[in-house]
C-alpha cells in the first residue's frame, strides 16, 4: 500500500511501541503533525518552547527506561532542541529527536527557516541521519532506535525534509537489519575479569565507584548482590543516585565536588577502587594526579574510548555493567572488611553540616520535610544550582530510576521540562521537583503544559533572591563581590496562579507543613510552592575546583 512519508514515520514509531512525543509544530513538520492527528494511539504533548521537548523526552527517559522522542520544526525549532540534546548527550540518556527540514531541493541555498541541523548537532548527538529520500527513512527510523538504546545509549536525531514527508511508495517494514561497524562490546574480556576478582581477594579497603551505567544497564541488583557478598562499600555519582538504597549500610553517598566528606576521603584511602558505568567527570576527581592515587583502579565500562581518558587505568574492562558485575559476583568469595567500615564510619561521625543557626527556613529542612512526607515515595527531579546539591544530599533515593537532574551539562531549566516528562511517563507516580528562583525562570513557560496536561507536579522553588551556587564561588573566591547573582523575579506563587497552577508562598515551617500537604492531595493540577529561602547559605563540603578530593572546605 502506498503511504506518505510522514504516515510511515508514524508507523514505524508505533512499531517501535512509542506511545508519546513530545513536541512543537511549524511548517517542516506540518504533515508529520497531521498524520499524528490520525494517530490516536500516540498522545502529542505540545511544550512551549522546543528545549523543553527535549528536557521532556530526556525526564521521560530516565525514569521509564524507554526511549524519549521529541519533534520540531527545521531552523529555529531544531536549534531551540540544542541545548537539550547537549544535555541528553553528556548523560547518555536515550532520545530521538525528530526535526523537519526544508525540501532537498532548497537544502543549501538559504531557504526560509534552514539551518543545518545535523551540522550543528554533530558533536553533541551518538548519531544523527539527513534523510534524502524516503526510500531510507524505515531503515534509519529502525537504526536510529537501536543506536538511541544500545551500547553506551545517547541522542540520535533524523532530519527529514518537507518533500521526504510528502512523497509516497508502498511501505514495507524492515524486518531485520543490520548495521555495519556497529557491535558494542557486551561481555567483558575474562582475563581482566579474573584479575579483577583476585584484586578483590587481596585488598584490604576496597571501594566502589559507580555511575549511570549501572542504571542504564539494569545492574543495580545484581550491584547490590555483589557489595553485599563481598562487603564492599559503595559511592556513586549523581547519575546514580538510586543505584544503591541510599540508606544501605555499604552507601556512602555521592562523591566529588559537593559529595560526602567520607566518600571523598574513602576515595583518597582506599587500595582498591572498582569503578563502574562512570567517567571519571572533573567534578567527581577533582585533581586528577592525586585521585584514589592509593589505590589500584580497575574501570568497567561499555565505552572503549572512556577508559583511561581522564584517569589511568590498572584493569580494563570494556563491557556491559551488568554482565561484567555479575561474572564478577560468580568469581568472588564471601568477604568482610569491618576495619575498612569502621575507618569509614569515623570519618562519617567526624563531621555532618551544620544547619543555619538563624530561625529563617533552610533548603535542607525544607527538603528533608518533603523526604518525611512522601517517605521517600517519589521522583525527584532538580534543576542546577545549590538546590540540586541540597536535593542529592537529603532526600534519599532508594531505587533506581526514581532521580532525574542534569549531570554532565549542569542545564538551568532542565527541571521542570523533565519533571513533565517523568510524570507523563509515570502517571500514577508522585513527582516532585526542586528547583531554584533562577532555574525555574528559564522555563517557567512549561507550567502552562503542566496545567493543561492536568499534571499533578508538586513544585519547591527555593527562592533565596540569587543566583545561589554562583553566589557562593563569588563569596569564596571573589571576595563577596556580587557580580549580577542578585536576582528579582515576580511574585512565584502569584505567578503560578496566571498559569492555572496553585501557587503557595511560604515564610516558615508551619506554612511549609501545610503547604506539603495541599501540595500532596492535589491529583489533577501542578502546585508550585515559593519557600523563601534564607539567603546566603552555603553548600558544604566543598572541594575548590581542581584541588584534591581531601581538600574539602567544611564551613
Ligand atoms: C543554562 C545555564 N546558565 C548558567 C548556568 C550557571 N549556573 C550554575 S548554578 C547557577 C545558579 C542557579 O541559581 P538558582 O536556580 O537560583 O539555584 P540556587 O543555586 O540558588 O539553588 C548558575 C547561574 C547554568 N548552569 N546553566
Amino acid at each position: 500500500m502506498k503511504m506518505k512519508g510522514a504516515q510511515i514515520l508514524i508507523e514505524l514509531l508505533k512499531k517501535e511501541g512509542v506511545t508519546t512525543i513530545f513536541g512543537y509544530p511549524g511548517g517542516s513538520v506540518i504533515d508529520i503533525y497531521d498524520a499524528l492527528y490520525q494517530a490516536p494511539e500516540i498522545k502529542h504533548i505540545l511544550v512551549r518552547h522546543e528545549q523543553a521537548a527535549a528536557h521532556a523526552a530526556d525526564g521521560y527517559a530516565r525514569t521509564t527506561g524507554k526511549v524519549g522522542i521529541c519533534m520540531a520544526t527545521s531552523g529555529p525549532g531544531s536549534t531551540n532542541l540544542v541545548t537539550g540534546l547537549a544535555n541528553a548527550y553528556m548523560d547518555s540518556i536515550p532520545i530521538i529527536a525528530i526535526t523537519g527540514q526544508v525540501g532537498t531541493r532548497l537544502i543549501g541555498k538559504d531557504a526560509f527557516q534552514e539551518a543545518d541541523t545535523t551540522g550543528i548537532t554533530m558533536p553533541i548527538t551518538k548519531h544523527n541521519f539527513l534523510i534524502k529520500s524516503i526510500h531510507e527513512l524505515p531503515l534509519i527510523v529502525r537504526e536510529a532506535f537501536l543506536i538511541a538504546s544500545t551500547g553506551r545509549p545517547g541522542p540520535i536525531l533524523i532530519d527529514i525534509p518537507k518533500d521526504v514527508q510528502t512523497a509516497e511508495v508502498d511501505f514495507n517494514y524492515p524486518e531485520k537489519f543490520e548495521i555495519p561497524g556497529y557491535k558494542p562490546t557486551y561481555r567483558g574480556h575474562i582475563n581482566q575479569i579474573n584479575m579483577t576478582a583476585q584484586a578483590i581477594k587481596e585488598a584490604k579497603k576496597p571501594l566502589l565507584y559507580v555511575g549511570g551505567g549501572v542504571i542504564a544497564s539494569g545492574a543495580s541488583d545484581i550491584l547490590l548482590e555483589f557489595a553485599e557478598k563481598t562487603d564492599i562499600p559503595v559511592t556513586y555519582t549523581l547519575m546514580a543516585k538510586g543505584a544503591i538504597p541510599e540508606d544501605h549500610r555499604l552507601s556512602l553517598g555521592w562523591l566529588g565536588m559537593h559529595g560526602s566528606y567520607h566518600a571523598n576521603k574513602a576515595i583518597m584511602n582506599c587500595d582498591l577502587l572498582i569503578a563502574v558505568g562512570t567517567r571519571f567527570d572533573d567534578r567527581v576527581t577533582g585533581n586528577t594526579a592525586t585521585f584514589a592515587n592509593r589505590a589500584k583502579i580497575v574501570h568497567i565500562d561499555i565505552d572503549p574510548a572512556e577508559i583511561g581518558k581522564n584517569v589511568k587505568i590498572q584493569i580494563p574492562i570494556v563491557g556491559d555493567a551488568r554482565n561484567i558485575l555479575n561474572e564478577l559476583n560468580k568469581r568472588t568469595e564471601t568477604k568482610k572488611h569491618d576495619e575498612w567500615l569502621q575507618t569509614i564510619e569515623k570519618w562519617k561521625k567526624e563531621y555532618t553540616p551544620k544547619p543555619s543557626a538563624n530561625n529563617e527556613l533552610v533548603a535542607q529542612t525544607i527538603i528533608e520535610s518533603v523526604y518525611r512526607a512522601t517517605q521517600g515515595d517519589a521522583i525527584l527531579v532538580t534543576d542546577v544550582g545549590q538546590h540540586q546539591m541540597w536535593a542529592a544530599k537529603h532526600f534519599l533515593c532508594h531505587q533506581p530510576r526514581k532521580w532525574a537532574s542534569s549531570g554532565g551539562l549542569g542545564t538551568m531549566g532542565f527541571g521542570l521540562p523533565a519533571a513533565i516528562g517523568a510524570q507523563v511517563g509515570n502517571p500514577d507516580q508522585t513527582v516532585v521537583l526542586f528547583s531554584g528562583d533562577g532555574s525555574i525562570m528559564m522555563k517557567i513557560q512549561e507550567l502552562v503544559t503542566a496545567v493543561n496536561n492536568c499534571l499533578p507536579l508538586k513544585i519547591f522553588v527555593l527562592n533565596n533572591n540569587y543566583l545561589g551556587m554562583v553566589r557562593q564561588w563569588q563569596e569564596c573566591f571573589f571576595d563577596c563581590r556580587y557580580s549580577s547573582t542578585h536576582i528579582i523575579n515576580p511574585d512565584l506563587a502569584n505567578l503560578a496562579q496566571a498559569f492555572g497552577a496553585e501557587g503557595i508562598p511560604v515564610q516558615n515551617q508551619e506554612e511549609l507543613d501545610k503547604a506539603i500537604q495541599r501540595a500532596l492531595e492535589v491529583k489533577d493540577h501542578p502546585v508550585l510552592v515559593d519557600c523563601r529561602i534564607s539567603k546566603e547559605t552555603n553548600v558544604y563540603p566543598f572541594v575548590p575546583p581542581g584541588k584534591s578530593l581531601d581538600e574539602m572546605i567544611l564551613e
